[in-house]
């Protein structure tokens, strides 16, 4: 089974995602699971075909061990690092063709920390390919642009595995700061320009040396716009992962037509 993971900073639209997005293929006729690896999360808007809180449980945690709860994710992450490969036969034993996986709200708890090393690595057969969401509304400024494509890329080097980026929440962004983040990502001198205009003394020299990064930080994909709401660029971001996992040669050909 083929796995696609869904990270992104807090907030950022994961599960959103994974409920639309899951329909919206299925509705192109392929079979997909809804995996919740998020032990934190308290209400799912999908039936999980598999739910990591069945596994563990954050309040056991946290009563057992006496911890708060953002110590009692961080150990239910590594918890959970051990068990990959029961939990893939679990989902393998299902027989779907794609797993779309959500991941725990704080980033680092699934990217930064053994589980998702493990994951990126052991999780079903494979392939195995991460969709990065940026929040369009923590880009707007240079630097918080040029922080999120630090970010994005930490995320690659941490997991090492294909990784598709996309901007969510289009639907509720101007068109034009959009445009403007899509032109800083393409064109290293709009960026320069736009952090001459923005910051003085520390802020202004840190961006001007941090903006010499960008080739490096844009070696990605150009983050494709989409709503995981109205479902807008879905259909760019499902032809890009048919590129990266080969899936969904029907669809392919419907493309085509
Ligand atoms: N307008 C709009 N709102 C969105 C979109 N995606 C998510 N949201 C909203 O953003 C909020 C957070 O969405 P979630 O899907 O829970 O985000 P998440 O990344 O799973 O959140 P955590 O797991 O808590 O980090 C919810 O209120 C969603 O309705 C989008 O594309 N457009
Ligand atoms: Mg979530």
């Amino acid at each position: 089974m083929k796995a696609i993971f869904l990270i992104g900073t807090a907030g950022s639209g994961k599960t959103t995602f994974v409920k639309n997005f899951s329909e919206w293929i299925e509705s192109k006729g392929v079979d997909v699971a809804r995996i919740n690896l998020d032990p934190g999360v308290v209400n799912l808007p999908y039936t999980a075909d598999f739910d990591v809180r069945t596994y563990v449980s954050t309040e056991k945690l946290m009563r057992d061990l006496g911890l708060g709860p953002n110590s009692a994710l961080t150990v239910a992450s590594d918890l959970i690092a051990v068990k990959v490969h029961e939990i893939s036969e679990e989902i393998e034993t299902m027989g779907y063709e794609i797993a779309i996986v959500d991941t725990p709200g704080q980033i680092e708890l699934f990217a930064f920390r053994p589980v998702g090393r493990v994951f990126s690595e052991h999780f079903l057969e494979g392939p195995r390919m991460v969709i990065y969401l940026f929040d369009y509304a923590i880009m707007l400024e240079p630097l918080s642009f040029l922080a999120s494509l630090y970010l994005s890329i930490s995320v690659y080097a941490s997991l090492a595995i294909p990784q598709l980026n996309v901007i969510n929440k289009v639907d509720i962004a101007e068109p034009r700061l959009v445009k403007r983040i899509s032109e800083w990502y393409s064109n290293p001198l709009t960026l320069y320009e736009a952090i001459n205009k923005s910051y003085r003394s520390e802020k202004l020299k840190l961006g001007q040396e941090l903006s010499k990064t960008l080739p490096i930080l844009s070696s990605l994909n150009k983050p494709i716009p989409v709503s995981a709401v109205t479902m807008e660029g879905f259909v760019e971001v499902y032809s890009q992962i048919t590129r990266i996992l080969g899936t969904g040669e029907e669809f392919a050909q419907e493309q085509a037509i």
